[in-house]
């Protein structure tokens, strides 16, 4: 019993986490539907012991189809999602075609969950490295009041897909092997110039947009206010890639609406809320780190400390697994809420 189910971009990066993701937490389904490009179509993938064809997305194949997560692109989500909708299934989109259309809720369960109430068949999946600094920043801001952010990160290239992981793995043996590399995915794909990443730090995420920040910095920007809610809370992002194959990590410094709460009282709102694990004693050096962080849910936050200058300013340290929290298990935990709210038809019998 349970629902038809299409992924799209089902052999991606995050596709293969959303795949893994459903059935290691028993998302109930009656049916899977593996979609990509052309590109991708006839390729294998494995879920729940069997072996599925990934078959080539067209109109037609949302038909039936009660949830559609979509993981393949902007321009695949702006073609086919509305194509889904129109066949009655809600799609929950992880790309940035839709995240700012006030018609389209974007949601981080642990932060806005009502949210998917109010959804027209669309339901957008924020962007990686706002999805854990979000679910860090709602605890503090539910306990204390948030007045400002300004966040730096230290992202994993896996954010920019699997040739990025190629070309850093490929880069750092030819480096070491004194050879050439001729860099061609990061900082993006279609950019003029393309930069060393192995043993580097590339200031640069997605395009530049004509403010002079880039569009990864924007969407850490309007998604945080869109998501929490706070249209005029005070944001400001810089954001880096770095030779990390999986896990992103953020400097973040906030300040907070009280002037009375110390580190202690930070520690244990975030140690109580869900999905957070506060790793942080830098007498016994413990704090998060991205090797670590890997392969788990949740969003790791150490190294708290108040500003010596601005008594309601307080700095913190995350760190999530871009793929999971970041992509794929906040994109099931959207697809779990919709259940438990009771948005989604009755399940059917196989
Ligand atoms: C990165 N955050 O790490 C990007 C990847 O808008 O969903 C996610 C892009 C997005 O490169």
């Amino acid at each position: 019993t349970g629902y038809h189910v299409a992924v799209m971009g089902a052999t991606g990066a995050v596709g293969q986490q959303i795949l893994k993701t459903l059935e290691r937490r028993d998302f109930p389904i009656r049916k899977l539907t593996p979609l990509s490009s052309a590109r991708s179509a006839g390729k294998k993938i494995q879920f729940k012991g069997e072996t599925l064809t990934v078959e080539e997305a067209v109109p037609e194949s949302f038909e039936g189809v009660d949830i559609a997560l979509f993981s393949a692109g902007g321009s695949v989500s702006k073609k086919f999602a509305p194509e889904a909708v129109k066949r009655g299934a809600i799609v929950i989109d992880n790309t940035s075609a839709f995240r700012m259309d006030p018609e389209v809720p974007l949601v981080v369960p642990e932060v806005n969950e009502s949210a998917v109430r109010e959804h027209k068949g669309l339901i957008a999946n924020p962007n990686c490295s706002t999805i854990q600094m979000v679910a860090a920043l709602e605890p503090i801001r539910k306990a204390f009041g948030l007045n400002k952010v300004i966040v730096s990160t230290y992202q994993a290239v896996s954010g920019a897909g699997a040739q990025a992981i190629a070309e850093l793995n490929n880069q750092t043996k030819s480096i070491i092997e004194e050879e050439e590399i001729k860099p061609e995915i990061l900082p993006v794909g279609g950019a003029d110039k393309h930069y060393q990443i192995a043993f580097n730090a590339i200031p640069q995420i997605d395009q530049f947009s004509d403010n002079g920040y880039t569009l990864e910095e924007m969407k850490m920007i309007n998604e945080t206010k869109k998501i929490m809610n706070l249209p005029s809370l005070k944001v400001a992002a810089t954001c880096v890639r770095l030779p990390v194959e999986t896990g992103h990590s953020e400097s973040v410094y906030v300040e907070i609406g009280q002037n009375d709460v110390n580190v202690e009282d930070i520690r244990h709102v975030l140690s109580e809320a869900p999905g957070i694990t506060v790793q942080d004693d830098p007498n016994g050096q413990i704090y998060p780190m991205p090797a670590m962080a890997a392969g788990k849910d949740d969003v790791f936050v150490g190294r708290i400390r108040r500003d010596l200058d601005e008594k309601n300013g307080f700095h913190l340290w995350i760190v999530s697994d871009n793929l999971l929290k970041g992509a794929a298990l906040n994109t099931v935990q959207i697809a779990e809420s919709l259940v438990k709210l009771g948005m989604v038809s009755t399940p059917q019998h196989s």
